[in-house]
Formats: structure tokens, C-alpha cells, sequence
């Protein structure tokens, strides 16, 4: 524990107890003041640590065992029944599944906040440096069967809940996923923070508390439907509102000067035209095998109670009550775009509106108990996950200069050193830039100050370079095209003193293109590599409780301690040649593709066999992600299949001879006005009608499309994988996290020299692993030469497009502009260059898987690739990201409370 002021030290006069939180003096200085008598009536009932060093910890820790409903299961029976009878008003005659979920869930938060609350204070006394991690998007998923893993409470739980006449996993589905972002940075900030409470990092995340969360997607007809995702029809156990806390962010208005007769100098002053109040939601997050938990603190706009009079006695009522419900709008929806950026007014209100809320905050925690601002990086390291909150550094900027009265150059370097940028791909599309003129109008205060940041920054660079003016114009953070825009990578690189990609193939590639003036200019020690990782609990021991304790027994360790150390997955190796363990974990994987089977059969009504390979890709629906080259080979692979029995081949023949009988099983959104991802879907569809209802083709073939995959959908799908999907064009993935969780549940993988794969491929052995493809330094070239020279069609795509264009899959003109992308328009994600390969390698898989769960063939080589694979999946934990991030960027330490 940190050392902190003695009695002495504390400020002496009379403290008024408030709710906006306490430093360590005031915590004390409390303390002493509070009467013995209230103490010990306090005392008697609180479950909190006591501040007092002398009291024995064991017996606090005793005492938390012996009151904690989810350690002791009368108390969680009891615990449960008061919430029914008193949170829910309800009783044993009417508590559905529904009120157990919500009684469960508030019994096992009563233990969550004890945790948290008592984290919050000891970290507060030892008033070390914290991280906090700005991400406008927080893919949580189901929050209560995470924090009975966290807590180690599953079993227990799951007895007491039967007890009370409930099944556990009912219950559970009852939960709403917390949809919160639209796909791999949302998921990764959710790793993230179950990793910085599980290392014991003292970190917060901030972001917004969306009411919907991405749309839910529907198959009517075969397209895609949007419909809203309001996600918090009934109240949310996990939230803790905190409406006492109210912070007003300005937004319009107009800046003046005004002389300081302070200082003597000319000081900006913005008058802000229109005020939202930002009311945080507290979401506790518990750590596994810890009991540190950390907050994550999503903002709610609310209106102000400042009521416009003047526009009230002009009798215009209703105008006042909209412009207050205007407020509210702001944190109403996620846009649900992925890799593509589209410059909405709204949105930029959103990150604006979150990012003063969040720094307001950060600096109140900061100012409670410092003076000096040049220490603020000592306490303070703020990650912007991505470019959506680089006006953090910018406000930053603002409140040192303006409000706290800095030199610009003191205030600008302490900025530097608490900001640093995470970038999450490399594609133009998705680089975020606003228009100059509707950040004036919005923020013109910022304006400004992005204006300064950009001439000193380019002043430097003209000194470093003189002369080169082309340099300046590309490096500038103001764009000069038809529409001036400020280019918001551009300023967070600027503004921070570390960038980082997400895995090595990117954060070369960031290097070698999009920022390769800015490692000229910085050098290359401002650019850094983070390759991701994903959070083991959820995506082995929650996802796949099977496989897990299987893993935990082969490992000699019941506590599961292998989820925080996963590098001991390694030992696996030792059973590769054990035959009754092959076996063992061919089965788990059978019955869990048994679990998505009837997923399937539930959400598409296709019957699918667990016997065949279960070939997956599950993502959002990108070109670059490559959809429609599975959906192309699928295609290929029934025409064949077609040609075959025409030949007079039975099913059986087939089978041994020539295609394995499998199951091509998709899922993912399309950003709403994404036109090619759309018609993407619909032809997997198509495809799926027609194949689905062959008489002729049996278990040979089976085209799926899962509707509305989410976080919870993923945890059903990636455990029933024996096959997946990252075949993304070389150098476009950034990092991919989807690969790192199947191959962690024993699927094995399909893809391109891309993201991670290149590193999964390193660490689990390259005969493990099934890539294919052009590789990103051919990209260019390629690219070129479809340019300039056409597209050429290989025959075995030229025999799907006839086939599409025969109508065999519905009205050819649907597909024609997809197809057109690519014959017309030349191939910009280059299908036509590596289809050939993707077919070649699926041969060669195939073989190797044979006829699957049973088949000699399939224990001998493919079973043990999966548990090869599983065995070196180590260095994937997100766990080891964060420690990298702690130690590379944060320059922050475990702190054990
Ligand atoms: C993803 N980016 C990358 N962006 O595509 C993926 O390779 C990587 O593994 C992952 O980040 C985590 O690093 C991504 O998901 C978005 O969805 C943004 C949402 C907001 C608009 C811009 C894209």
C-alpha cells in the first residue's frame, strides 16, 4: 500500500461530507472527524476495508467471505428474495425468468460494488498515476455471466438460483447485450478493460451511454433489415446512474478577448451558446481471481435546468422544451459504421460532448489533490482509442491555457506526454477528417487552438526541412481541398507522444504509408506496436466452459490460474500423441458445434450435421474483409458438386473422393448505407436458398447466413468452429481479433499473410495454420495492373459469375454491381488474384480434415493441429497487451490493493 499523510499533515477545519469523491487527505481528515460512536455503528455494517492499518486484513477478508451473497449461497438465496420482493416488488408466484435475471444480477452487483468501492478508495489513497481509456465504442456483450466467472461464483450461484426453482443458463439469456460499439475496436476496448482490472491496473474507461446500441439486424427475403436496438427496455442492473454528478459542456457560441489584469495579458474568452449537461453510468468492472475493479464511466446528455426565459415569456414554450429534448438526442444513438467515416454534425457533437465531460473529470480527480500541472503526466495517461477523441487533446490544450492560465509551450508538452493514439487501419475511407467550418461553428474556440497547434507544429518542421513545401502541405493538420478539413490523425499524432498500431503487419504499414512524413519528422521512436489480444475469460472459460476445464484439469491447475498466465497453455503440447485426450477434445468439439447447430436450426431453420466441417466466417461485411470470395467458392464447390452427380456420382462417392460433406456458415452486419455489403449478404442468401433446398445435394453442402451476430451469438459460434475465415486482402486488416478467438477455441484458421495471422501463424507453427494469397507488398503492383492493363477473370470465377448471371440465384441485375466491382471497376480488393489460391488451399484443408469427429484421418492430423494451435494461442491474452501498453506507453504499475 502506498504511504499516504498522517494525521498531522490533514487540513483541520470542519469538512463538509460531499458525493463527488474524496481525496486521501479529506478521506482522513474525515475519518478523524466522524464521532467514535457513528464509527462504530458504520463500522459494525460496512463491508468496506477499513482505512486503519492496524485492523487486521484476514478477518476483513473473513468477514467479506462470510456477508458476500455470492461466496455463500443462504446468503444469496436471501439476498435474491429481498431484491425480488423489495428492488421488483414481486414475489414467488410472479417472478419469471426475467425478475430472476434482474434479482440474481443485484444480488451479485451487491458483492460487485463492495469490490469497487474498496478499489476506488485504496486507490485513491495511494494516489499513483491512472490510465484512462477514451473509446467512443464499449462492445460489453452479457455482463452477468462474466462477473460470476470474474468472481469465481459460477457453481455456487448456479446451486442457489436452482435452489430458488431457476436454471442458470436461463436466466442468463435473459440478459440484453450491452451492444455498445460496432465491431473489433469496440471488442477490443472490452477486452481491454476486463484486462486492466484483472492485471490490476488502477484505469478507467470513458465513453457513451448509447440508449440504442448497433441496430439488429433481420433477413427478410434475404436482405438485410435494420431495426433499433433499444437495449435498455427494462432498467439495467449494472448501471449505477450517478445523477448527483452533472458536468455542463458548452457547445456554439463565440470567443472574445479580454485583458487579464492579473497578468497583464490578453486572455480568450468562450461564451458557449448552447449547454448540455453530461450525467455519468457507472458500469463496475470486476477483475478475474482480483478483487480489483475498475469504472467504466459512459456519459448520458441531459438537458439543463436553466430554463430559456426569454423564450418562455416570447410564449414560445414548445421551442424550449425541444431544444431541451435536443439534448438528449446526443447520446441516443452509435453509428454503425466500421472502417468508413461519415463527417454527421451529430457526430462530432457526440465526441465532443464526451470528451469535456471526460476530461472535466479527469482534471477534478487530478485537481483535488495537485497543484503542480507540469506532475499531471505523473498521474494522468490518457489513451484515445482511434481518432474519435482527439479533441481531448486539443481541449486539453484549452482548459491548461485558458482556464489554468499556462504558457502555450508548458501547457503543449504537458499535453504531449499524457496523450497517446492507437490507429486501427490503414484505409483512407476510415481516416477521420472534419470540415474546418463546422468545428468552428460547433467549438470555435477549438478551432483556434487546432489552427496554433498546426502553425507551431509546422514552423518546426519548416526548421527541420526548410524549404520543402510539399512536405508541409501533406503533414499539415488543415487540408486544403475543396472542403478544409482538419485531418484528426494528423493532430492526435501531433498531440501525443506515442502512436501505435495493433499488430506488426500494421504498425510497419502505418509507418511505410500513411504516416511516413510524421517518422520522418518525430522520428521513429514516437511509433510503437501493440499487437491485440483478446480477454481468455470470456473467450475460452465463459464461451467454451468444456474446453476450459478440460484445459484445466490436462494442466493440474483448478483454479483456473492459466486464464491469467495463458502462456501455460503450452504444456497441451505434451498430450498431442495422447490418444484418449484427442479424443476427449474432439468430442467438446463436437458438442459444441452440436450448441450452434441448433443456434442455426433456431434462427434460419436449416438443419444442419454437426458431423460436417463447420466452415465460419463471422464480421462485419466489408469488402475488404472479403466476403465475397467465400461466398464465390461456395458457388465454385456446388457447381462441381453439380457436375458431379450429373456425372452419376452418388453423395457418398463425392464425399470420399472429391468435396467433404460442410456446412459454409456466415454472419455480420452491413453499415446501413452500405450499398456492395448489402448485395453481399443477399447473394450469400440466394446462394443459401437454392443449395439449402437441392433434394439431391444432402450433407454435401449447406450455406447458412446467421442473422444479427453479436457479441453473445460469437460466443456460441466460435467454440462449434473447426474452420475460419480471415482472408481479408494482404495489408487491409489492421490486426483481426476474431482469428485470435478461434483459433484459442481450437478452429483452425484460413487466411491471408494479414494482421495477426502473421503472428498467430509465428507463434503456432505454420503447419498449423492454412494461408493463402498474395501478399501485401504485391498489393500495389497488382492494383496497378488491373488498372492499366484489365482484370483477368481465372475460369473458375468466370464459371460463378456465368452462374450468377444466369439467374441461377435470383434477378442477375441485384448481383451486377458487385460483379461489376470487379470485372469493370478493376478488382480493387484483388478477388481475382487470389481466388485460385483460396480454392487450393480449402483442397489441401480438406484432406486433412477428412470425414471428420470418428474419422482416423481426423484425429491423426486435424485434432492435433487444434491442440497445437490452442497450446501457443499464449501470447493472445489481452493480458499481455495491457502490460505492454502499461510498460511501452502508460509508464504505469500494478498497484495491489
Ligand atoms: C478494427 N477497426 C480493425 N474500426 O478493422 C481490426 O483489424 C482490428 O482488429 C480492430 O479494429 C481492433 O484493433 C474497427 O473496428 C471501427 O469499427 C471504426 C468504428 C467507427 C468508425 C470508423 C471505424
Amino acid at each position: 500500500m502506498g504511504d499516504y499523510l498522517t494525521p498531522t499533515e490533514l487540513p483541520s477545519p470542519k469538512l463538509k461530507r460531499t458525493n463527488t469523491g474524496f481525496t486521501p487527505n479529506q478521506i482522513l481528515a474525515y475519518d478523524a472527524q466522524i464521532p467514535e460512536t457513528a464509527k462504530s455503528v458504520w463500522n459494525k455494517y460496512s463491508q468496506l476495508k477499513p482505512l486503519n492499518h492496524s485492523v487486521n486484513s484476514t478477518n476483513y477478508e473473513e468477514k467479506k467471505m462470510e456477508n458476500s451473497a455470492v461466496y455463500n449461497k443462504d446468503k444469496f438465496e436471501e439476498s435474491f428474495v429481498r431484491h425480488v420482493e423489495s428492488d421488483l416488488a414481486r414475489n414467488m408466484f410472479n417472478c419469471d425468468d426475467l425478475g430472476a435475471y434482474q434479482a440474481a444480477s443485484n444480488a451479485i452487483r451487491d458483492s460487485v460494488l463492495v469490490d469497487w468501492a474498496n478499489t476506488q478508495q485504496q486507490q485513491t489513497i495511494h494516489d499513483g498515476k491512472r490510465v484512462y481509456y477514451l473509446s467512443l465504442e464499449f462492445l460489453m456483450g452479457r455482463a452477468m455471466d462474466n462477473a460470476l466467472i470474474n468472481l469465481d461464483a459460477r457453481d455456487q450461484v448456479a446451486e442457489a438460483i436452482g435452489n430458488l426453482g431457476f436454471n442458470l443458463e436461463d436466466v442468463l439469456e435473459q440478459e440484453p447485450d450491452a451492444a455498445l460499439g460496432n465491431g473489433g475496436l469496440g471488442r477490443l476496448a472490452a477486452c481491454f478493460v476486463d484486462s486492466m482490472s484483472s492485471r490490476n491496473y488502477s484505469a478507467w474507461g470513458y465513453g457513451l451511454n448509447y440508449q440504442y446500441g448497433i441496430f439488429k439486424q433481420e433477413i427478410i427475403d434475404g436482405y438485410q433489415v435494420e431495426t433499433p436496438d433499444y437495449w435498455l427496455k427494462y432498467s439495467n442492473p449494472w448501471e449505477v446512474m450517478r445523477s448527483e454528478i452533472q458536468i455542463p459542456v458548452d457547445f456554439y457560441g463565440y470567443v472574445y478577448e479580454h485583458y487579464d489584469t492579473n497578468t497583464g495579458k490578453p486572455k480568450k474568452i468562450w461564451q458557449g451558446g448552447e449547454r448540455v449537461i453530461a450525467v455519468p453510468a457507472d458500469f463496475p468492472i470486476p477483475g478475474f481471481n482480483t478483487t480489483n475493479t475498475n469504472n467504466l464511466r459512459l456519459w448520458n446528455a441531459k438537458p439543463t435546468m436553466e430554463f430559456d426565459f426569454s423564450k418562455f415569456n416570447n410564449g414560445d414554450y414548445q421551442q424550449s422544451v425541444a431544444a431541451q429534448q435536443r439534448a438528449e438526442a446526443l447520446t441516443s444513438v452509435l453509428y454503425p459504421n466500421d472502417n468508413f467515416e461519415k463527417g454527421k454534425e451529430l457526430r462530432l457533437r457526440q465526441q465532443y460532448f464526451w470528451v469535456a465531460a471526460s476530461l472535466h473529470d479527469i482534471i477534478r480527480r487530478y485537481k483535488k489533490n495537485h497543484k503542480d500541472w507540469d506532475n499531471l503526466s505523473n498521474q494522468v495517461a490518457i489513451q484515445l482509442n482511434d481518432t474519435h477523441p482527439t479533441l481531448a487533446i486539443v481541449e486539453l490544450q484549452r482548459i491548461l491555457v485558458d482556464l489554468e492560465g499556462l504558457e502555450w509551450n508548458a501547457a503543449w508538452k504537458i499535453v504531449q506526454r499524457v496523450f497517446a493514439y492507437t490507429n486501427h487501419t490503414v484505409m483512407t475511407e476510415a481516416l477521420e477528417k472534419w470540415p474546418v467550418d463546422l468545428v468552428g461553428r460547433l467549438i470555435p474556440r477549438h478551432l483556434e487552438i487546432i489552427y496554433e497547434i498546426n502553425y507551431f507544429f509546422l514552423k518546426d518542421v519548416e526548421a527541420k526541412f526548410p524549404g520543402d513545401r510539399d512536405l508541409l502541405s501533406r503533414v499539415s493538420i488543415i487540408e486544403e481541398g475543396q472542403v478544409k478539413s482538419v485531418r484528426m490523425a494528423y493532430l492526435a499524432i501531433v498531440g501525443s507522444h506515442k502512436v501505435n498500431g495493433v499488430a506488426e503487419l500494421h504498425s510497419e504499414l502505418i509507418k511505410t504509408t500513411i504516416f511516413k512524413d510524421f517518422v520522418k519528422i518525430f522520428g521513429p521512436e514516437r511509433f510503437t506496436n501493440v499487437t491485440n489480444g483478446i480477454t481468455p475469460r470470456r473467450w475460452l472459460r465463459q464461451a467454451n466452459p468444456k474446453l476450459a476445464k478440460l484445459i484445466s484439469e490436462k494442466l493440474n491447475d483448478p483454479k483456473y490460474e492459466y486464464l491469467t498466465h495463458l502462456g501455460n497453455l503450452k504444456k497441451l503440447e505434451n498430450f498431442v500423441n495422447d490418444e484418449a485426450f484427442l479424443k476427449e477434445w474432439d468430442d467438446i468439439k463436437f458438442d459444441n458445434k452440436r450448441k450452434l447447430a441448433a443456434l442455426i436450426k433456431e434462427t434460419t431453420g436449416v438443419e444442419v450435421d454437426p458431423n460436417v466441417l463447420f466452415d465460419i466466417q463471422v464480421k462485419r461485411i466489408h469488402e475488404y474483409k472479403r466476403q465475397q470470395l467465400n461466398i464465390f467458392a461456395v458457388i465454385y464447390r456446388y457447381l462441381h458438386i453439380k457436375k458431379l452427380l450429373a456425372e452419376g456420382l452418388s453423395v457418398q462417392e463425392i464425399a470420399e473422393k472429391h468435396y467433404i460433406p460442410k456446412a459454409s456458415i456466415f454472419g455480420g452486419k452491413a453499415a446501413p448505407g452500405y450499398y456492395m455489403a448489402k448485395i453481399i449478404i443477399h447473394l450469400i442468401n440466394t446462394v443459401g436458398e437454392v443449395v439449402n433446398n437441392d433434394p439431391e445435394i444432402g450433407n454435401l453442402l449447406k450455406v447458412v447466413f446467421i442473422p444479427d451476430y453479436n457479441v453473445s451469438k460469437a460466443e456460441i459460434i466460435i467454440p462449434g468452429s473447426d474452420l475460419s475465415n480471415h482472408i481479408s486482402t494482404a495489408g487491409t486488416e489492421a490486426s483481426g481479433t476474431s482469428n485470435m478467438k478461434f483459433a484459442l477455441n481450437g478452429g483452425l484458421i484460413i487466411g491471408t499473410v494479414d494482421g495477426a495471422n502473421v503472428e498467430i501463424t509465428r507463434e503456432i507453427g505454420e503447419e498449423n495454420i492454412f494461408l493463402f494469397g498474395n501478399l501485401a507488398e504485391s498489393v500495389d503492383e497488382l492494383r496497378h495492373k488491373h488498372y492499366y492493363e484489365g482484370v483477368k477473370i481465372p475460369e473458375s470465377m468466370q464459371e460463378v459469375f456465368n452462374a450468377i448471371d444466369t439467374g441461377m440465384f435470383g434477378l442477375p441485375e441485384e448481383f451486377k454491381s458487385l460483379l461489376d466491382s470487379i470485372r469493370y471497376h478493376s478488382d480493387y480488393y484483388l478477388a481475382t488474384d487470389d481466388f485460385d489460391l483460396f480454392l487450393d488451399a480449402h483442397k489441401k484443408l480438406e484432406k486433412m480434415f477428412g470425414l471428420g469427429s470418428g474419422d482416423p484421418t481426423h484425429l491423426r492430423e486435424w485434432v492435433p493441429k487444434s491442440v497445437l494451435s490452442v497450446a501457443n494461442m499464449g501470447f493472445f491474452s489481452s493480458d499481455r497487451c495491457i502490460d505492454e501498453y502499461a510498460e511501452n506507453i502508460w509508464d504505469v504499475e500494478p498497484l495491489n490493493v
